[in-house]
Formats: C-alpha cells, sequence, structure tokens
C-alpha cells in the first residue's frame, strides 16, 4: 500500500489565518500543512498537500492520487455546496476519504448546511476547528490499518 495521504484545500483557504480568524482560526494554511504532515509522520505516511481556487486543478489533484496515494483528506471550501463534478471525482477514484470543515457549517447560513461531497466520505468532520485535520488523519490511519 502506497504510504500516502493526499490533503486537498479548495477555494479561499489560502487565506486562513489572514481574515476572519473568529470563524476560521489563526493558523496559516502553511502551518496546518505542516501539523497535518506531522502527524501522519507519527502513522508512517507521507503528506501531498494542494490547494487551488479552481474547481479543474482539485479535480485533477484527486485524478492523480490514484497513482501513488492510499487516501484523501479534503476541505472543498465552498464548493462543497456546488460541486457535483468534484464528488464524481472523489467516488471515482474510490480511497477512503475524509471530508473536514473547520467551521460548524449547520451553525451558519442554510446553505451551507448541505454538502455535495458528505455522501461519498467515509467520515465527515465539521467544527473542530483546524484540529479537525489532525482527526481526519488520525481516522484515515486507523482506516487504513484495518
Ligand atoms: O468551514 C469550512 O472549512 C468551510 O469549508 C470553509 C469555506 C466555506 O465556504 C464552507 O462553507 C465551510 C470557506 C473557506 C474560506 O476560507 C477563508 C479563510 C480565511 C479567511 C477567509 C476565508
Amino acid at each position: 500500500m502506497t504510504r500516502r495521504i493526499l490533503l486537498v484545500n479548495g477555494p479561499n483557504l489560502n487565506l486562513l489565518g489572514t481574515r476572519e480568524p473568529e470563524i476560521y482560526g489563526e493558523e496559516t494554511l502553511t502551518d496546518v500543512e505542516a501539523h497535518v504532515g506531522r502527524v501522519a509522520g507519527d502513522f508512517g505516511l507521507e503528506v501531498r498537500a494542494v490547494q487551488s481556487n479552481h474547481e479543474g486543478v482539485l479535480i485533477d489533484a484527486i485524478h492523480e492520487a490514484r497513482e501513488d496515494c492510499s487516501a484523501i483528506i479534503i476541505n472543498p471550501g465552498a464548493f462543497t455546496h456546488t460541486s457535483i463534478a468534484l464528488r464524481d471525482a472523489l467516488s471515482g477514484v474510490a480511497l477512503p476519504v475524509a471530508e473536514v470543515h473547520i467551521s460548524n457549517v449547520h451553525a451558519r447560513e442554510d446553505f451551507r448546511r448541505h454538502s455535495y461531497i458528505s455522501g461519498v466520505a467515509d467520515c465527515v468532520i465539521v467544527g473542530c476547528g483546524v484540529q479537525g485535520y489532525e482527526l481526519a488523519v488520525r481516522r484515515l490511519a486507523a482506516v487504513l490499518a484495518g
């Protein structure tokens, strides 16, 4: 088995730690990616991180994961609520998927309550702040260990 996780962050998550700290916290995306890499390392897993504001770039990264990754952590950002294409990409690669949302999407606007992604995810972590990414690594490591 390939000991690598693909970490995907969607649109605007490159702004983490620079604005709206009351919703998304103060850690930057670079901090989050480094932390995920460290936690994954404890389980003998590597991480490849991608962030893009473009749907097609995210879809291509998911397709490429078929070659050399064994699981995917994804925060699709606002594409969560709009993108059937992202859902189809995730279901197409047939790897275990952890969907992460930093904020509690159920306590915000109604349109954030529906996710096109959750139906193809193995687990969904919502409202745990950026710690949700660490929880996702731990869950996927357990899933991969069988
Ligand atoms: O809570 C989450 O993680 C979200 O996926 C974040 C998305 C939002 O559209 C989803 O409903 C829930 C937005 C990401 C925007 O990230 C920013 C970070 C810092 C400053 C501004 C935006």
